[in-house]
């Protein structure tokens, strides 16, 4: 009995010692529930409520509540869409900045049972969570905290009336995976019929610490975007993408440029992942101008790539049309995108293959369980190593061209460096890609240039703590057929561009659907009057062709006179390229232009420099034809979403233009335009 226990103890002592210990967290981790989020990749966003019915971006606050009249409203159809389209749960705008909310809150009238919709019993937040409920996906919301419509928004009252409104929808709609602050505070608004400007600080006005502990007592799970206590941050911009480096870590409070929401801070304390959010439109909400302008499938593969292939979960919006059910175009891309993005990654070229590694840690970390599947079991190195390699053997001449490769992030993102080579003939030869191999984290895919490999070897060059990577894939993906980017310079060329040098290209300029019977781009070819521009590459071998580009090139660029200001180079607004930007000198406020004829106007389209982080965004204008106000308002949301802007009004025959900026987005002295035209009949 003696000898037994003896004997027990000592294996025990035996398999104890023989234990590998897994390597020591590098710090900061995530939370599981973060981790479960990142696990989430893709989800999608809805932008419905009174801005689809006002065709605005931002309300005012004052249409009154009728004005939301869906004929169609079917939120089954979103989500079986949205699924379709492989995204895993749906955040909902229960109320946007005009603050018209979408379900019955007893905190407010401006709501849903003001309105005609199901005799005022509709309540939205009830119709999609159900719905997401019932097909299996997670639900989301964002509450804006700036309400455009309150009239005791930016004094003591409103505080309480915005937790109430959480306290209703954390209450009321079953498990949230997701609560939205949104950021934008843009000053002005109808505020119980003030039309006033009025500041807040946003780092003490809303009591996001209260709310957040308001939602985690009931949605422990639930991330909180935004507000002074995140658990996940905004990209830092509108467009869907993350910076090819981009670690997890990241400190709003260090932070001084959005760039660093892009790219993360290696040195932060705190694990707050990106979350890259963009429309497939132009806008956030519907806007049936926008309806040829939904993103092609290649732009929106490109999007996926750079934002869950760079370490960032990727939110999709969708702009429900005036029917109150996804447009037609808007669902077919996404669910082609989805097919797209399945077939780039379908066939793994490394399942089933071992690698072998530079080093491992020992039993329970070793290289076999990158290939296993399983996400918990990942190879380490030993302590004190912190680079190395992972090599495969594939069959010879092996097409590929996607590396897929994730850390295991509860122990801390760590690589900060590495590359991917190939051997082909006895020769190493490292990948050719446009993306900087620095950083991993929970999952990094590299798009490079198709290679034949005889086999494929991974150098992690430079890392945080000993390497943890739990899951390596390669593919070779079919390269998408771009779409052509079109330009009218200032001297009228219009160009066709895509990045592959060798693509063709065919176009029309009557509107119709260009084929590979129509004119072939040869290079830039003079237009100097109005037209529809339509252009596509074609794949003449496979007989493909890639999404329609369209641009609709009002009359040309020797028809604007600028009067004054003469300096700084105003033909800039007329040369198609949103990045050349005319800064009005300073102290000018307003630009004229005289036309060379008289000519009937009905708009004028105007593009904010489109330079990365640029200011002078025009936010509230006016537009005179020979010195008659024919149009004045606000571009909203040009400060983060900085879209071309179209405004359309009633045909005025005329010649002289004054586009006068009141205000900026970002309150700046210089006013910069990007692009300018006249929309005329
Ligand atoms: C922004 C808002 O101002 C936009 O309207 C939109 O809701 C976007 C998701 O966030 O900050």
């Amino acid at each position: 009995m003696k000898k037994a226990s003896i004997l027990l103890t000592s294996v025990w002592i035996l398999v104890a010692c023989c234990q590998v210990k897994p390597p020591v967290p590098v710090l900061p981790i995530p939370t599981q529930e973060q981790i479960e989020w990142q696990k989430m990749e893709n989800y999608a966003f809805v932008h419905f409520g009174l801005n689809t019915f006002n065709d605005l971006e931002w309300g005012y606050g004052d249409t009154p509540a009728e004005t939301f009249r869906p004929s169609e409203l079917d939120c089954e159809q979103w989500v079986r869409i949205i699924q379709a389209a492989g995204l895993k749960g749906i955040i909902l705008t229960a109320k946007h900045h005009d603050g018209f909310c979408l379900w019955p809150t007893q905190t407010v009238d401006y709501n849903i049972s003001q309105s005609s919709y199901k005799n005022g019993k509709g309540d939205m937040v009830r119709e999609l969570s159900d719905a997401c409920r019932k097909h299996g996906l997670k639900f989301g919301l964002y509450l804006s905290p700036w309400d455009r419509h309150n009239a005791e928004y930016g004094r003591e009252g409103y505080q309480k009336v915005y937790h109430e409104q959480i306290n209703e929808l954390i209450s009321n709609y079953g498990p949230l995976f997701e609560f939205w602050f949104d950021g934008a505070n843009g000053g002005n608004g109808w505020y119980g019929g003030t039309n006033e400007i009025r500041s807040i600080d946003p780092a003490t006005y809303y009591g996001y610490e209260k709310a957040r502990e308001m939602i985690k007592r009931k949605h422990p799970s639930a991330m909180i975007f935004g507000g002074t206590v995140p658990d996940i941050r905004w990209i830092g911009n509108e467009s869907g993408w993350a910076g090819a480096t981009c670690w997890a870590m990241y400190d709003e409070s260090k932070a001084t440029h959005y760039r660093q929401a892009q790219w993360g801070m290696e040195e932060a304390g705190k694990w707050l992942p990106g979350e890259c959010d963009v429309s497939i439109r132009p806008g956030w909400f519907y806007h049936h101008r926008e309806d040829h302008q939904v993103k092609s499938v290649p732009a929106l593969v490109d999007l996926y790539y750079k934002s869950v292939g760079h370490n960032a979960n990727f939110l999709l919006n969708f702009p429900i049309a005036l029917t109150g059910k996804i447009h037609p175009t808007d669902s077919a891309r996404a669910i082609e995108w989805h097919k797209a993005i399945i077939a780039d990654l379908k066939d793994n070229l490394l399942a089933g293959r071992i690698p072998a590694a530079s080093n491992e840690r020992g039993r329970g970390y070793l290289a076999k369980n990158v290939s296993d599947g399983n996400w918990d079991s990942y190879w380490a190195t030993t302590d004190d190593t912190t680079t190395g390699t992972l090599t495969y053997a594939l069959p010879a001449g092996t097409l590929l061209n996607r590396v897929l490769i994730q850390e295991y992030i509860p122990l801390g993102q760590r690589v900060r460096k590495f590359d991917i080579e190939v051997s082909r003939e006895g020769h190493w030869y490292s990948v050719e890609t446009a993306d900087s191999l620095t950083t991993i984290g929970y999952k990094r895919i590299v798009r490079f240039k198709t290679t034949p490999a005889d086999s494929l070897r991974l150098v992690f060059l430079d890392a945080r703590g000993p390497l943890c990577i739990n899951n390596v894939e390669a593919f070779h993906a079919q390269e998408l057929l771009e779409q052509p980017a079109i330009r009218r310079n200032a001297s009228n060329l219009v160009s066709l561009r895509v990045l592959d040098k060798n693509a063709e290209i065919h176009y029309t300029l009557d509107g119709s659907e260009p084929t590979a019977a129509s004119a072939k781009y040869e290079g830039p070819f003079l237009l100097d009057r109005k037209a529809t521009v339509k252009a596509v590459t074609y794949d003449a071998h496979d007989k493909r062709f890639g999404p329609v580009s369209i641009k609709e090139l009002d009359i040309s660029s020797d028809h604007y006179q600028v009067q004054r200001p003469k300096k700084n180079h105003p033909e800039q607004m007329f040369d198609g390229n949103g990045y050349t930007t005319f800064i009005l000198p300073s102290g000018e406020k307003e630009v004229v232009i005289k036309l060379s004829e008289p000519q009937t106007i009905c708009g004028f389209r105007y593009t904010p420099d489109q330079g990365r982080d640029a200011t002078g965004h025009i936010s509230h204008y006016e537009f005179l034809i020979d010195g008659r106000l024919v149009s004045a308002g606000e571009f909203s949301n040009i400060k983060h979403n900085p879209i071309e802007q179209e405004i359309r009004f009633l045909p005025v025959h005329g010649r002289k233009l004054t586009f006068r900026c009141l205000r900026t987005a970002e309150d700046v002295q210089h006013i910069g335009i990007g692009e300018f035209s006249v929309i005329t009949e």
